[in-house]
């Protein structure tokens, strides 16, 4: 069987598509044929279709959807009509079956399919069930029994306005897949215009944040890699000439003993001075034993998704840590000299002037590398504080919401929740608080080394053009600090 893999995200600088790489290794392991399209890096998207397209035998072309929007208040650049052009494209080239996949799918499925116009997709991880969806469309079986898959049916079922059906999915064991090669994606060009390269220790999230699609979009069991295949993918991708990763893990510190034993890995097999990544954390647990340890194993940075500074925010957006513990962190982090960044979230339920004012003095308090300001809230159906919304009414008479509001039931199209106590008024509250100090991260036109936003970030792509690796926090941080 023969399978063509799709890369849809156009985003610069590029981010490599490690989920195709992935879903390509596990593919192959079947003993599939693999052809891989990677848009991301076309010079021209048509061309590259056109050419792409050389045959008609695939089994199934699967599309992976990364972004579905840029998720960002001050851009709300919506990617999904790209993605419906690219797969118009490809359905006039060929006439086999297409499948969606990945994160940014993962989150709105059905709503996803229906935009794009296409009839199947693989909610959540693509190795277990895609190489079995490629075998039987290639042996003439039914696929509709398999978990996992989201499909078009002819008539809407009778308990269902939608005509899609999603079966339940089936978590397979990670210790199974394949010895990731990273062999499928050319990392090498990646990295010369993307200055990183991703890597995954764990899936799946049991935490009940009030905002995050992680548990939506990867599922609530926590599933683990095995740490020598983590070592042995890093040494691969080194081998590639690639030296600045980043985990793509939602919280890499979760479970603790998890992450010591990545790190240990890494120590064994000597990486740990021949590589520099940089790991999204949670800041407790976060020991000085730990951080130690990522310290040996290569970590430089660590990006610390701590969402706010106030207790009661940090309560109601259903976070386990308080202000302490971000202190505390910083602590830790300033005695093992790592470059880090504290990334807040403002503007959920019950911000008002006062709580923002709290959130910056204890960041100056911490004294991060740098702070990145995430102003409004992206909503996604299935996260606590969508459903809220939606039982709220979910309308443009709802004073908490912006962006896309009418007539985008599914949340689908870029919609944001702002307290109503600050509304638009919160750029400027913001912007007054954090002043002239160039640690924090923030929208302002004149200073786009600050921009937040890596969509479309021409300060990056200069910077990675120029030479630097590494995340893109810390690019810019380095490149404000030095002017470089
Ligand atoms: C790490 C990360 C980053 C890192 C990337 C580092 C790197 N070198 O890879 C950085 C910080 C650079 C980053 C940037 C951005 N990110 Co980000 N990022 C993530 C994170 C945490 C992991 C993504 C990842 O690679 N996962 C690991 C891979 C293996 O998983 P996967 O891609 O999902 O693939 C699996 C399945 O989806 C499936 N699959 C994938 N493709 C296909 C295809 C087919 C056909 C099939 C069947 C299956 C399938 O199988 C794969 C293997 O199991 C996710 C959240 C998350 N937990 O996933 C957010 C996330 C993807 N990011 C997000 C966003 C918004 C962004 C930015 C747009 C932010 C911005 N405005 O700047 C940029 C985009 C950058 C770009 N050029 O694309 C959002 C997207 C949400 C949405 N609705 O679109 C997410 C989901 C976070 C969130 N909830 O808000 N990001």
């Amino acid at each position: 069987m023969k399978v063509l893999l799709i890369n849809t995200n156009l985003m610069k600088p590029p981010i490599a598509p490690i989920g195709l790489d992935y879903v390509a290794e596990a593919v192959a392991a079947q003993g599939g044929e693999v052809e891989i399209l990677d848009l991301g890096l076309a010079d021209e998207v048509d061309a590259a279709l056109e050419q792409g397209l050389r045959s008609d035998d695939y089994a199934v072309v699967g599309l992976t959807v990364r972004n579905t929007d840029d998720c960002y208040f001050a851009g709300q650049d919506f990617f999904l009509p790209q993605v419906r052009r690219i797969v118009d494209a490809v359905r006039r080239r060929t006439a086999a079956p297409l499948a969606l996949g990945g994160v940014g799918f993962s989150i709105l499925p059905e709503a996803v399919l229906s935009f794009c116009g296409v009839d199947w997709g693989i909610w959540g991880e693509g190795e277990f069930v895609f190489p079995e969806l490629a075998r039987r469309v290639a042996a003439g079986e039914p696929v509709e029994d398999l978990p996992g898959l989201v499909y078009r049916t002819a008539v809407a079922p009778s308990d269902s306005p939608s005509p899609y059906r999603r079966n339940p999915p089936r978590f397979g064991d990670l210790a199974t897949l394949p010895p990731m090669s990273r062999r499928w994606i050319d990392h090498a060009r990646y990295f010369r215009e993307g200055g990183q390269a991703g890597f995954e220790t764990k899936r799946g999230c049991p935490q009940s944040c009030l905002y995050c699609a992680d548990p939506v979009a990867k599922g609530r069991p926590l599933r683990l890699r095995p740490p020598a295949a983590v070592a042995e993918e890093i040494a691969n991708l080194l081998a590639q000439g690639i030296d600045h990763l980043h985990t793509c893990d939602s919280e890499f510190n979760l479970p603790e003993r998890h992450a010591r034993a990545v790190c240990q890995a890494l120590i064994d097999r000597g990486l740990g001075r021949r590589v520099r990544w940089y790991a999204y954390c949670t800041p407790q647990p976060f020991s000085d034993d730990l951080a130690a340890l990522m310290r040996r194993a290569g970590c430089v940075g660590i990006d610390f998704g701590v969402d706010h500074g106030d207790d009661e925010m940090l309560q109601r957006l259903g976070r386990d840590f308080r202000a302490e513990d971000i202190l505390r962190t910083a602590e830790v982090c300033h005695r093992h000299g790592f470059a880090f960044m504290y990334d807040l979230l403002l503007g959920g339920p019950g911000e008002t002037q006062e709580t923002l004012r709290r959130t910056v003095d204890l960041m100056r308090q911490a004294a991060p590398s740098r702070v990145g300001l995430s102003i409004g809230i992206r909503l996604y159906p299935g996260t606590p504080l969508a459903q809220r919304v939606a039982q709220e009414g979910a309308g443009p008479e709802h004073p908490a919401l912006f962006g896309q509001v009418e007539d985008n039931p599914d949340f689908l199209r870029p919609l944001f929740y702002v307290s109503p106590a600050l509304g638009e008024d919160i750029f400027r509250v913001v912007g007054e608080l954090v002043g002239e100090d160039e640690r924090f991260f923030f929208v302002d036109p004149t200073r786009p080394e600050q921009n937040y936003n890596y969509n479309a970030n021409e300060v990056l792509i200069e910077a990675i053009r120029a030479g630097a690796r590494g995340a893109y926090w810390d690019i810019l941080r380095r490149r404000g600090a030095k002017g470089t």
